[in-house]
């Protein structure tokens, strides 16, 4: 049986995702983030010794790694992987690498660079923390994820999915990186495409039923422009 150990609000929702989409059946091993470090449980470094999330298990398997597992249920389904050789399965392997490879880093930067300023220092310090937050924003971290928004808007300008013209894993890797984008990084109107993508994304049955499975899940937060909060079902551990 494939276990997935959940965090909440995490990227394991893309897996709870795929596992829907794929129709495999699965258990949820609910693990819950410090409320003040965010971080996971040492329980999840018991399973991996990383302790991150996405991580299953399936027999006497562990995988972890979000694009990793993609590429491990796909291949165990037969299903939502462009078939090899194919330059749909070019583009379906460059996106995976892409989600958490390029796409994520100026997000996470941004996700630090915004904390920065707020933690915990001497009074005097603040302001400079300020001001070094504000210069590596402006100056780096945005420019960046301004222009992956702009080469992703472009690449969906001629068709519907990142790997073609058929959904598969590589839109459910790219999910993240977007809602994370229309919650904390400015992605709204003027980037229609990646919009409507996720707007697509959201509509489907199995999106639905994983955000059920897994529970609270903020990430899009109230500041995507067309996204809602998105709170799951409480499920029982
Ligand atoms: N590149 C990894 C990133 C895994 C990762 O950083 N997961 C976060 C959740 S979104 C996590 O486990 N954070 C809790 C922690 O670091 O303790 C993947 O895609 O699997």
């Amino acid at each position: 049986m494939i276990i997935v150990h959940h965090l909440n609000n995490s990227r394991s929702q893309r897996i709870l995702w795929l596992l829907e989409e794929l129709g495999l059946a699965y258990e949820i091993k609910h693990y819950q983030r410090d409320s003040k470090t965010m971080l996971a449980p040492q329980a999840l470094k018991d399973v991996h010794p990383l302790g991150k999330s996405p991580v299953i298990t399936d027999g006497d398997k562990t995988i972890a790694e979000t694009g990793a597992i993609i590429e491990y249920l796909t291949e165990k389904a037969g299903a939502l992987a462009p078939k090899p050789g194919t330059d749909a399965h070019l583009r379906y392997r460059y996106w995976l690498h892409y989600g958490e490879g390029s796409a994520m880093s100026p997000l996470l930067m941004k996700l630090v660079f915004d904390i920065l300023p707020t933690r915990p220092m001497p009074f005097f310090a603040r302001p400079i923390a300020k001001g070094i937050a504000k210069g590596a924003l402006s100056t780096f971290i945005m420019p960046q994820i301004n222009a992956h928004l702009d080469y992703m808007e472009g690449e969906l300008a001629t068709h519907d999915w990142f790997a073609g013209d058929a959904f598969s894993g590589a839109d459910i890797m790219m999910s993240f990186p977007l809602e994370a984008a229309a919650g904390r990084a400015g992605l709204g109107d003027e980037h229609p495409k990646l919009m409507a993508f996720l707007e697509r994304i959201h509509a489907r049955p199995a999106y639905q039923r994983a955000l059920d499975a897994g529970g609270e899940y903020e990430i899009m937060g109230d500041s995507g422009k067309k996204g809602k909060k998105r709170k799951g079902k409480k499920k029982k551990k």
